[in-house]
């Protein structure tokens, strides 16, 4: 079995005029697609490892892979897996802000919605070098947090669940932005899929 490239759940200009079309097609059509192949291509090698689990199953359990090949599935199973979730919480009706259970947790533990998103903002803002900027739900003390993870590191490695991904390699933004990251974060909140965000969490609770 090998690993499929999910759909994109909306056209290559529907995040606009927050993220432009060619940015959305080639970071979909090609990074993302690029990692897919290059997971693959490991999955075809190594059979025996992967076993038909999900990318999010093998990336929670790093120490079970051969270390020869640990620091590419990182690379490459953690760039297919990002990605999915990355696209998966952006929409074109995206906005807003949250509602039910998760918006309570996000009260209790961050004071305020504002004050999450501030927070959130600031981390991803501030990686340095490539990575993303995250809103997680540690799986232990089902606590949400605000994380920054490097490169393609998953979350789900360190035992959080990716509730919120915010991809901030330059890829993601350079075309439209060039060096202005911070304008491409703030902008970002008026597309976040609050519904999947909400979802994301409703699951990672009943786990
Ligand atoms: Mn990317």
């Amino acid at each position: 079995m090998v690993y499929e490239l999910p759909k994109l759940p909306y056209a290559y200009d529907a995040l606009e005029p927050v993220i432009d079309a060619r940015t959305v097609e080639i970071h979909y059509s090609k990074h993302h697609q690029t990692y897919l192949n290059n997971l693959n291509k490991i999955v075809e090698e190594n059979p025996d490892v992967f076993n038909g689990k999900s990318i999010e199953e093998v990336l929670s359990n790093l120490d079970l892979i051969p270390t020869s090949i640990r620091q590419q599935v990182i690379n490459q199973g953690g760039g297919y897996y990002n990605h999915n979730l990355y696209w998966a919480n952006l929409s074109p009706n995206g906005g807003g802000e949250p509602q039910g259970k998760l918006r309570e947790a996000i009260d209790k533990t961050f004071g305020s919605f504002d004050s999450m998103k501030e927070k959130l903002a600031q981390a991803a803002k501030g990686v340095f070098g490539s990575g993303y900027g995250q809103l997680v739900l540690d799986n232990q003390t089902k606590e949400l947090e605000i994380i920054q993870t490097k490169n393609q590191d998953a979350a789900c490695s360190i035992g959080k669940t990716t509730l919120l991904i915010i991809d901030v390699w330059e890829h993601a933004y350079y075309l439209a932005y060039q060096n202005r990251r911070p304008d491409y974060v703030d902008k970002i909140f008026s597309i976040v899929n609050w519904d999947e965000v909400e979802k994301r969490y409703d699951l990672a609770l009943s786990k």
